[in-house]
């Protein structure tokens, strides 16, 4: 089977908010076809791989012309006949296309439809859904869910100011019973929303609107929907602060509670609400610039808590490596579109097992109802699965997804469950 590529070709489709993003179609000489979309952030690290879009009055800014035309007259041309298996080779093709830090001149979008559409042909080419040809012959376990239930920050006008709170099931035996009891605490949520006249709609990943009086009013709720759904003990929280959106140089700034932190101020808050609320996992507590905040919290909590970083790691390999060294947090979100390029994805990924860290694979607040992230979590074996809420399809195509390779099986071996955690915190667990 010729596994060359004969063809790339970019085009403009639509992702969950409406907005213009990138498709890649990579052809092969053997007739397979891969298909890669960029998905998109809202609340962005400053060193992740650039969203190229055009600017102007068109499509309010977020045109993709620009990223369409690297593909088709630059990236495209300089890809041809590579050998679409050869993953890490098309990858380092395309960086060095665009040696930017920041893959600023072709844009990350254009380079990770690429590389996905690259790595989707190549798996099409072996017979194989993607999850399995990136296993290989390793076996793999369903990855524990964060289920999103109320949305916040960035991706809810700044209603609230934490931007994610989300329910990881913990006591579940499978990923199907580990969505159920999502799916329950998701209702019953909605459900005292609605008692309370505050049910107004959902945020753009699906969770429910926050109307809140108080950042702590939503973990009262969601601890409160647990435990109304049947699942105290079995479904805890994991929050994430996203932080880089309301604190830098070391303040914090509460714009729903008009409270003010410094650093140390802003992690005595966060240290309260583990202690009074059942949180098992933080992501960015402290601003992408605060190296100090994320050592001295994972100094305090470390053994306790799951620390991702997500804006703080970009994805990036060095920076895990680096975080690593500095004791700055125990697990890494893994957001390919963050650095690129899926090889390097997968290279921040390997660097934070290598630490036993907690590896959290991860999809955009903007979205398309494309799988592939799916199936990146369950072929790396990567533990866990975050793609937002229990609502909006672009979300439930990625939940069934992994239903249907749950019950497909052959392959898999049980449900990581809380094994997935940090090492240093599965021990009490
Ligand atoms: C995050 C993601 C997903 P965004 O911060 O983890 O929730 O959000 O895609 O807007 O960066
Ligand atoms: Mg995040």
């Amino acid at each position: 089977m010729n596994t060359e590529i004969k063809r790339v070709a970019g085009f403009r489709i639509w992702d969950s908010r409406g907005r213009p993003t990138i498709e890649v179609e990579v052809i092969l000489a053997n007739g397979k076809i891969g298909r890669g979309v960029a998905p998109s952030g809202a609340s962005r690290g400053s060193r992740e791989a650039v969203d190229l879009r055009d600017g102007g009055p068109r499509d309010g800014g977020f045109g993709v012309e620009c990223a369409v035309r690297n593909v088709n007259e630059i990236i495209g041309p300089a890809l041809l006949g590579l050998d679409a298996r050869e993953q890490v080779a098309v990858d380092h093709r395309l960086c060095e296309l665009d040696p930017t830090p920041t893959k600023a001149t072709l844009g990350g979008n254009a380079l990770i439809a690429t590389s996905l559409a690259t790595l989707l042909a190549a798996a099409g080419s072996a017979g194989l859904p993607l999850w399995r040809y990136l296993a290989g012959a390793q076996a793999v376990r369903m990855p524990l869910p964060q289920i999103q239930i109320f949305g916040g920050g960035a991706h809810a006008g700044r209603r609230v100011d934490v931007q994610d709170f989300l329910v990881m099931p913990i006591g579940a035996e499978s990923f199907d019973e580990a969505l159920s009891i999502c799916a329950d605490i998701y209702r019953v949520a909605g459900e005292l929303m609605a008692h309370r006249g505050r049910r107004f709609g959902v945020a753009d990943e699906g969770g429910w609107w926050p109307a809140f009086d108080s950042n702590e009013d939503a973990l009262k709720t969601l601890t409160e929907s647990i435990n109304v759904a049947g699942h105290g003990g079995r479904a805890m929280i994991a929050l994430d602060i996203a932080a880089s959106e309301f604190g830098r140089d070391g303040r914090y700034r509460l714009g729903l509670e008009a409270r003010e932190f410094d650093t140390e101020g802003w992690l005595a808050q966060l240290c309260e609400w583990i202690e009074r609320y059942p949180i098992l996992s933080v992501e960015d507590p402290v601003a992408e610039d605060d190296d100090h905040g994320m050592r001295a919290f994972t100094a305090a909590m470390g053994q306790r808590i799951q620390i991702i970083g997500d804006d703080y790691l970009v994805s990036n390999a060095h920076r895990v490596g680096q975080a690593i060294l500095d004791g700055a947090c125990n697990a890494a979100l893994l957001k390919p579109n963050q650095v690129g390029t899926i090889s390097e994805t997968f290279a921040a990924f390997e660097q934070a097992q290598s630490a036993n860290w907690g590896t959290v694979v991860s999809a955009r607040s903007g979205e398309s109802e494309d799988v592939v992230i799916t199936h990146l979590a369950i072929g790396w074996n990567a533990g866990q699965l975050k793609v937002g809420s229990f609502a909006r399809s672009e979300r439930m195509a990625k939940w069934n997804e992994g239903l249907r390779i749950e019950r497909q099986s052959a392959g898999i071996t049980g449900f990581a469950g809380r094994h997935a955690l940090p090492l240093a915190i599965n021990r009490w667990l």
